[in-house]
């Protein structure tokens, strides 16, 4: 009799050790396979993250820059085709269908477009916080790849870490130097003595050369870097920077559905010393350009009485989801070409921002440039925190609404408004102080 309980005993434990190897085998996720760069030990090679939806995809890099894009991988993205998008409309309020999901993979087309970051390698933690930020708030269902560009080479540690934190492909490239130096018609004396008395006065980033650079390389190259041709739309994104608020459907896909061109989320006046003749080299523009100017422009956003002055008022640019076949065509680089010939962005201090704000309100209509109320966002100092608190809740958004920078007196987006024709989202008028 015990020497049968013992068999019962042992048959009992090994039918319970066989269940349980079986539960946890079942119940086990799907790994991910380790990338081989990660594997070798290496800290170069682009993500290349193969998801349900989107397989491994990514633009074959044309670029003698520095480039970590996989070498094997030469597929284009899945294109946008209408049929995909009929079947996974975008939802864009709560209680559409997919509004609730933000967990799996989107669902749907992907847009040719990418991330782009200028950088330098000493950013790389404070550019590993905008990514981890983006990545949470909407990318790891999307997984767009993200292009770094610097005008030196990226080290080691800045691919290692930005490739881990990104869900689509990385690339990496360095600017040439034509696109990061004084053109040939710069008087160099007459730009320092310029950098010298800004200093005297204290103007922001006054005395820095590469400030400038940087100011130039964002009006007008960033677009035509290898890297950047192979793709259709660009979002923005600086070091340090914050999203408050899930984003429940594509921006990019908003932008080609309904024809925008460019975007913003924050909006102000710019400091009149770094651009003094800023709106006498547009006004030049406008005259040999006559043909570049759209019907039913924007411009009553930056100026107040027809174009005779500039108002300051421009978008932030820190922030910026665009279409860069736009900012490549001839319209925007006859525009850069003709600013960059007067020189003001070493004889003063042109920032991109204003630049591409009076491109975006001459050279597009009105109606081609898109305001993100529902992208909560922050750039030091100021905070975009979306009107109303109905939309705040439905987006699960952490920033304080007190510090909504819309409706205050130094923000031009009320007047963005009031050009376009807009109704202001409720609420906004408990916002203006
Ligand atoms: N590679 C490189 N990137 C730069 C340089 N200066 C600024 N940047 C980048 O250009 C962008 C704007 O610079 P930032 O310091 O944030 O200027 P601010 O936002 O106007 O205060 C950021 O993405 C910086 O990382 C530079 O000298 N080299
Ligand atoms: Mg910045």
């Amino acid at each position: 009799m015990a020497g049968s309980a013992r068999i019962v005993r042992y048959l009992l434990i090994a039918s319970f050790v066989v269940a349980l190897f079986f539960f946890v085998s079942r119940s086990s996720y799907d790994g991910v396979p380790l990338r081989p760069d990660i594997l070798s030990g290496g800290a170069q090679g682009a993500a290349n993250k193969p998801t349900a939806q989107q397989p491994p995809a990514g633009p074959a890099a044309n670029t003698n820059t520095n480039t970590n894009t996989n070498a094997n991988s030469n597929t284009k993205p899945p294109a946008f085709s209408n049929k995909d998008a009929a079947e996974h409309p975008m939802a864009l309020t709560p209680g559409e269908p997919e509004w609730e999901d933000l967990v799996s993979i989107a669902p749907g087309p992907r847009m040719n477009a990418t991330f782009v970051t200028l950088a330098r390698n000493s950013d790389v933690w404070e550019i590993a916080r905008s990514i981890r930020q983006v990545e949470d708030r909407f990318n790891r269902r999307y997984n767009y790849d993200w292009v770094f560009l610097n005008d030196k080479p990226f080290d080691a540690t800045f691919k290692k870490v930005t490739s881990s934190l990104v869900s689509g492909k990385t690339h990496y490239g360095e600017i040439p130097h034509e696109h990061w130096s004084f053109p040939d018609h710069i008087d160099q004396e007459k730009a320092q003595k310029v950098r010298e008395d800004m200093k005297q006065k204290k103007i922001i980033y006054g005395d820095s050369v590469s400030y400038r650079h940087m100011c130039r390389f964002e009006s007008g190259f960033f677009f035509r870097q290898p890297l950047m041709m192979n793709y259709d739309y660009y979002w923005r994104v600086e070091p340090s920077v914050e999203l408050f608020c899930d984003i429940h459907y594509d921006p990019f896909r908003l932008m080609k559905e309904q024809k925008k061109k460019y975007s913003f989320v924050l909006s102000l006046y710019e400091y009149v010393e770094t651009i003094p003749t800023l709106w006498d080299s547009t006004k030049k523009f406008i005259k040999n350009f006559p043909e570049h100017i759209v019907q039913d422009n924007a411009m009553g956003f930056l100026s107040d009485d027809g174009g005779e002055t500039y108002n300051h008022c421009h978008f932030w640019s820190n922030f910026e989801v665009g279409d860069l076949n736009w900012l490549r065509s001839k319209a925007y680089t006859d525009f850069f070409e003709s600013l960059d010939q007067d020189g003001g962005f070493f004889y003063e201090r042109w920032g991109d921002a204003p630049v591409h704000s009076i491109a975006a309100g001459l050279l597009l209509r009105k109606d081609e440039i898109h305001f993100f109320n529902d992208i909560g966002y922050y750039h030091v100092p100021f905070t975009h925190c979306p009107t109303g608190e109905k939309v705040r809740t439905q987006l699960r958004c952490h920033c304080d609404p007190k510090n909504n920078f819309d409706w205050k007196g130094y923000s031009c987006t009320s007047r963005f408004f009031e050009v376009t024709g807009m109704d202001k989202p409720e609420g906004w008028e408990n916002q203006q102080d």
